[in-house]
């Protein structure tokens, strides 16, 4: 089959099967072309919720397809790859953060959207690169465990300096591996570029941004501005979208290292293959999910 034929028969089962294709930021073009919806995690998992479509391909890494089978329960979620998983998340398990729970019991517990369900079920509130300024703001306790990122934790931490943030060793091996060498080799290239830069990056690299944001942040930021060239410090696959609505603007990436295996598995072909076997299937423990909805739902209310 070619590539026509293989859009062709995704078309016709997503008919068949009453389907919506959603993809994250990061996903390849062809896979970005083809979805109904195209964003970050936590707009897509909320998309999928409000869809009337039962069944929902995810394209992305596992625990977004999760956070979507947390807030819809009775859609059948597919991951086409079933083993894209995002290695971050996996840096904190749910029996090692209920053992730090133990060394800090009057700490609240804040977890980056990139976590597992289980880690999820064990923290008080939920946050993405978004929105974690405002969740750690709104938290009485003065005391914060946050995981896994301890980048987008000292991010945090200097942001918001009268909680004391206690930081977890995880970090995203796509963000963290950029230097400073890199970024300072490719400014010496595009010097009039504005430096847009995702906090999952190395604190030295966060500090000399023209701007910090999630990737749907970045992604507005550039749109608005006036600024004509901007080098961007997160995710390759962010371009495809930035390119498409930004047609006289230009992009650099701040490094080809900036580019997630995970991410990357997903293809025109493993959707096709998930629908027509229906495969790969999110399951999660029914008390699981309902503590890690609540940690969903409180990020909710605060925005
Ligand atoms: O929440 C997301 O989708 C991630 C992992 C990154 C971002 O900044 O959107
Ligand atoms: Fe995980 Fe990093 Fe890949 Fe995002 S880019 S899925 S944080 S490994």
């Amino acid at each position: 089959m070619d590539k026509n034929d293989i859009i062709r028969k995704i078309l016709q089962l997503k008919k068949e099967k009453d389907a919506v294709i959603v993809a994250h930021n990061y996903q390849v073009d062809d896979v970005q072309e083809i979805a109904d919806m195209v964003g970050d995690s936590f707009a897509l998992s909320k998309y999928c919720s409000s869809v009337d479509s039962q069944v929902i391909v995810f394209c992305g890494v596992h625990f977004m397809a999760e956070s979507a089978k947390i807030l819809s329960p009775h859609k059948t979620v597919l991951l086409p790859e079933a083993d894209a998983g995002c290695p971050m998340a996996d840096m904190v398990t749910a029996e090692a953060l209920r053992e730090e729970k133990r060394k800090y019991p009057n700490a609240a517990v804040v977890c980056y959207i990139n976590s597992t369900a289980e880690v999820k079920a064990e923290s008080d509130i939920c946050c993405t690169s978004s929105n974690a300024l405002k969740i750690v703001e709104a938290i009485d306790k003065k005391d914060i465990i946050f995981v896994p990122d301890q980048n987008l934790g000292s991010y945090i931490a200097k942001a918001v300096p009268d909680k004391n943030i206690i930081l977890w060793k995880g970090f995203c091996v796509t963000h963290h591996r950029v230097k400073v060498s890199d970024v300072q080799k490719i400014k010496e290239l595009h010097p009039d570029a504005l430096l847009l830069i995702h906090p999952e990056c190395r604190p030295e690299l966060v500090d000399m941004a023209d701007f910090v944001g999630s990737t749907k942040q970045i992604i507005d930021f550039a749109y608005k501005s006036e600024a004509e060239k901007f080098i961007i410090g997160t995710e390759m696959g962010v371009l495809y979208k930035l390119k498409k609505d930004n047609p006289d603007k230009m992009f650099y990436l701040m490094s080809p290292g900036l580019l997630c295996p995970n991410m990357k598995k997903t293809s025109l072909r493993s959707i096709y293959e998930a629908l027509d076997k229906m495969q790969n299937k999110i399951e999660l423990d029914e008390d699981i999910r309902l503590k890690a909805k609540k940690a969903l739902d409180r990020m909710l209310e605060i925005g």
